[in-house]
This record gives structure tokens, C-alpha cells and sequence, in this order.
């Protein structure tokens, strides 16, 4: 988990307008080269979460509780969540959604909100953010796929006109690309949730939907399930997103230490050299060894098919 300090340079470049100015590819560039930042697999770093939701989801008794009335009972209660719900709180909460609906639990239930919590909270740091725990929780209720997606788009909606703006569905986002990036390359995160918002948010809101008024601003839950329906899924998404781009930097920048001959130690080959092949796979689409077993994870992003 990387302190506030350690992203803080990534955090202000893509809040000042440089990113538009000087372009995301050169800021991404400066970043990695002060902090030595290499490639990495951002499906290995989030993998572990996500195959721990799946487990968990086959067990606990949230699963008898409609996707719809888990999330607007945690909705309903998230007004005094500043900083996000801990916890403590997240346990009292999913306990009094359970005896609300008459869903039977065990003493030993403390232990198992206990780990799902923990399996939510991506970045970490004891408290969960609207977007852990809206994502998240539509993995252990009950729901097919448009009824998860219809359900996280109520919640994500924090104004609730009936659309998601660029940072309702960043809000969403976030954790997930927090969680990809490892610590070591934390500075370009805030870089990365902005460049992952805006792609997947222009690839949303271009969706046709013939009855609504197209309008590039926002998009419709049609829209996202829309997107889905196409064979998206936001995990998968933002994978192909970010590892092409940090590779393609970071192999532009290497060519350019060769090019000048600058005594560098390193080989004319940094692919081989610095890469493992799981790596070069999930960069260059040649299937993740977690993809290979049956177990991409794409559940776990709340939309797949129950
Ligand atoms: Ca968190
Ligand atoms: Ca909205």
C-alpha cells in the first residue's frame, strides 16, 4: 500500500491539466523514469481478490438476498460513511440487511464478513470506498447479470439523475486500478484511473441505443449493459488498457537509452529479459495461466453470469 506521499507527483499531473497539455503518454513517461517503474501483469496483481470473492460468494447466506435490496440497504446507510465504511460498520450493516430479510446466519458469520470484507477492500486500507463495495458486494447477492448491472448503476448514480458522469463511474473504477498497480509503480496510479476512466467511459457512451438521446456526457445503464453485452467486462478491460500502455512506454524509453549508447548494462532484448512469459502473454493476448484454468476473474467485476 503506498502512502499518499508516494503517488503524490502522479496525483498532481493528472489533476492540473498537464495530462491534455503535454500529453498522458510524456507524463506517464516522466513518471516512470524518475521512479524506475517496469512493466508488470495487472491481472496477477488483482487476481488473488478476485478468485477469494469467487470462493467466498459460494458460501455466505448474502447470496439469498436480491442484488437491488442488498445494495439499496447499504446505499440507504451510506450517507455518514465519510472516508469510507469500515469494518465494523460493514459487518453491523450486511448483519442487519440478513435479519431484515430473514436470512438465517451463523454464529461464525463475524469471521466470514471478516475475510469478504477483506476480499473487497483492494487497496487495502481497512475501509471500503463506494466503488469496493458497490463492485464488490454484487458478487455475493443474488442476481443475473443485468440485475447486478442495473443494481451498481443505482448506486454509483451519487446525484441520482438517472446517468453516470465521467467521475460517478471513475468512483467505480478506481479500486480496481489501485489494485493493479503494485506498489512499486503507485506514482502512475492517478495517471492510470483517469486514462481508464476516459476510455471506457467514451467507449460506453458511444454505444447506440436507438430510443435515447446520444449525448457524450453520459451514459446509461442501456448503454452499459450494452457494452457488456458485446463481451466486455471491466477487468478484462482495464487490463488491455493498462499493460500495453506502460509496456509501450517503458520499451519507447528503452530503445531510446540504446540509441544513445549511454554504457547502459541492459540487453537489446528487454522483452526476454525482463519479462515472464505470463507477462508477455497477458500483454500481447496470448492467455493468462488464470485464464487457462477457467478462472479470469470476470465474475468477480459483479457482471458476469451467475
Ligand atoms: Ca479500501
Ligand atoms: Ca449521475
Amino acid at each position: 500500500m503506498g502512502s499518499h506521499l508516494s503517488y503524490g507527483c502522479g496525483w498532481s499531473v493528472a489533476h492540473c491539466g498537464c495530462t491534455s497539455a503535454c500529453g498522458f503518454e510524456s507524463s506517464t513517461k516522466a513518471i516512470m523514469t524518475m521512479h524506475s517503474i517496469e512493466p508488470w501483469s495487472s491481472k496477477d496483481q488483482i487476481i488473488e481478490h478476485l478468485q477469494l470473492q469467487e470462493q467466498l460468494a459460494r458460501h455466505t447466506p448474502l447470496k439469498n438476498i436480491l442484488v437491488q435490496d442488498g445494495l439499496n440497504h447499504f446505499s440507504n446507510k451510506s450517507q455518514n460513511w465519510m472516508g469510507g465504511m469500515t469494518e465494523e460498520v460493514f459487518k453491523r450493516t450486511a448483519i442487519g440487511l440478513m435479519n431484515a430479510k430473514n436470512v438465517p446466519h451463523t454464529p461464525d458469520e463475524d469471521d466470514q464478513l471478516h475475510t469478504i470484507f477483506q476480499a473487497m477492500d483492494y487497496d487495502e486500507n481497512g475501509r471500503l470506498s463506494i466503488g469496493e463495495w458497490a463492485g464488490g458486494m454484487t458478487v455475493f447477492f443474488k442476481g443475473n447479470r443485468e440485475e447486478c448491472i442495473h443494481a451498481v448503476f443505482t448506486t454509483l448514480d451519487a446525484d441520482g439523475n438517472g446517468v453516470l458522469s465521467r467521475s460517478e463511474l471513475g468512483a467505480y473504477l478506481q479500486p480496481f486500478v489501485k489494485a493493479m498497480v503494485p506498489t512499486e509503480a503507485a506514482p502512475l496510479r492517478p495517471l492510470l484511473i483517469k486514462k481508464c476512466t476516459e476510455e471506457i467511459f467514451e467507449e460506453m457512451a458511444h454505444e447506440n441505443i436507438a430510443h435515447l438521446v446520444e449525448d457524450d456526457n453520459c451514459i446509461t445503464s442501456e448503454q452499459m449493459i450494452a457494452w457488456m453485452n458485446e463481451g466486455h467486462n471491466i477487468i478484462d478491460r482495464l487490463v488491455q488498457v493498462i499493460d500495453p500502455l506502460v509496456y509501450k512506454i517503458w520499451m519507447s524509453q528503452k530503445t531510446k537509452q540504446s540509441n544513445w549508447g549511454s554504457g547502459s548494462h541492459h540487453s537489446n532484448d528487454p522483452v526476454s529479459n525482463n519479462m515472464s512469459s505470463a507477462h508477455r502473454d497477458s500483454v500481447f493476448g496470448g492467455g493468462h495461466p488464470a485464464e487457462q484454468n477457467g478462472q479470469d476473474g470476470s465474475h468477480a467485476s459483479g457482471w458476469a453470469n451467475h
